[in-house]
């Protein structure tokens, strides 16, 4: 459904849930599909080792992706270079994909003296400045209209900028949603905008949040064409992405692309979703595992040796423990850091605050060299 449709047909579908092909494929280089297979299965590994690392209590916090990973990375893959990705709650993976290193991202995990948010975001609220990936806001909806703003001054600028703004379905609800969506439709800024629509909002289900089932249609309240994808299909997240992506750059407007998916762990590492989820509802989803479809699609086109993936995954798996070996070493972020950045000298009151702070630190053996000359 569209209004005003790019003249390129999106498709729901490449792959079908078995990995057989849903249809003709775009033509596509061998390499590129395999580094598209190690990017997902890296989001995976990711995601578990952080998991065992919050559930062993070296980390404060976990929002999982599991079962997500093709949506943020074949969506993801369409943004060029100069693009910009305003995540929701989760695409951290694609970040690493366009250019996040490893070591920043688990550094944010630990909130050590290595963490480029200088330890000011909660635990895994991810941003990296090289690859245009503004940092996390937990306030659900809140990048929606700072990425409309970012795309309108990009417009102004003249310069070829496309915005990713991803967002959940919860967010659909979210007044940042309507105001930013309705003013970009307004101004036509170079955005598409990524719903990755999981099916829940915490514990609440689509179908108590809004009565229209086809999220898709929302755009058309801002003028806008708007388009369903399999969320699990990493090659129809790439293709419509593309198109989408193209047509902002071509100064042809916004639109929006609701990637259809589920997320197989709870919505983050402090909720238990068997509380309100069936776990038939959950199983049912285990069997249509995004990686192991585009797995067995490359197994089939020869493209990865049969176990190939196995090792793959064991070498992703080594590469991260040994940051996060690494990152568990470094110190943690100077205290002092707490009253720096905002004031070009820290003012006398914060100075007696801090000064105040630091001595209880010390009572307690929390302050650590780097924390400043006391008294500040
Ligand atoms: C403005 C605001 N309202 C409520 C919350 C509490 N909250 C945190 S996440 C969330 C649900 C988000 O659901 P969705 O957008 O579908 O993202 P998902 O977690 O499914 O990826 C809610 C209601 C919040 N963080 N901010
Ligand atoms: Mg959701």
């Amino acid at each position: 459904m569209t209004v005003d449709s790019p003249s390129t047909s999106i498709r729901y579908r490449l792959l079908e849930e078995d990995g057989s092909l849903a249809g003709e494929l775009p033509a596509y280089e061998d390499p590129w599909l395999r580094d598209l297979f190690v990017h997902l299965l890296r989001v995976r590994c990711v995601d578990q080792r952080m998991l065992k690392l919050q559930r062993a209590g070296r980390i404060g916090f976990v929002g999982s992706m599991l079962g997500q990973e093709a949506s943020m990375i074949g969506t993801g893959a369409a943004l060029r270079e100069q693009d910009w990705m305003w995540s929701g709650l989760r695409e951290g993976g694609a970040a690493l994909m366009r250019g996040l290193p490893l070591d920043e991202y688990v550094a944010q995990m630990f909130c050590n003296s290595n963490d480029t948010a200088k330890g000011r975001q909660m635990c895994n609220h991810l941003q990296h400045k090289g690859s245009h990936y503004p940092s996390w806001s937990s306030v659900i909806g809140t990048q929606i209209p700072h990425g409309v703003g970012a795309a309108f001054a990009a417009k102004r600028r003249g310069s070829d900028e496309v915005h990713g703004i991803y967002f959940g379905d919860g967010a659909t609800s979210s007044n940042g949603f309507h105001s930013g969506m309705n003013f970009a439709g307004v101004w036509k800024v170079p955005a598409v905008f990524v719903c990755v629509h999981n099916g829940w909002a915490i514990s609440v289900p689509s179908s108590a949040q809004t009565a229209q089932s086809d999220y898709s249609k929302k755009a058309l309240a801002y003028g806008m064409p708007g388009y369903r994808v399999d969320g699990n299909d990493v090659l129809a997240c790439y293709e419509a992405m593309k198109v989408l992506v193209e047509r902002a750059r071509a100064g042809e407007g916004p639109s929006f692309l609701v990637v259809e998916t589920y997320r197989l762990m709870g919505h983050s590492s402090s909720d238990d979703p068997t509380k309100y989820r069936d776990a038939d509802e959950v199983a049912g989803w285990e069997g249509r595992d995004p990686i192991q479809r585009f797995r067995t699609f490359l197994e089939e086109r020869g493209v990865l040796a049969v176990g190939e993936a196995d090792s793959i995954e064991a070498e992703l798996l080594a590469q991260i423990d040994a940051v996060v070996h690494a990152q568990e070493a470094a110190p943690p972020m100077a205290l002092r850091s707490l009253v720096e950045d905002v004031y070009a000298e820290v003012p006398r009151h914060l100075r007696r605050q801090y000064n105040a702070f630091l001595r209880v630190a010390e009572r307690y053996g929390e302050a650590q060299r780097g924390d400043g000359a006391f008294p500040l």
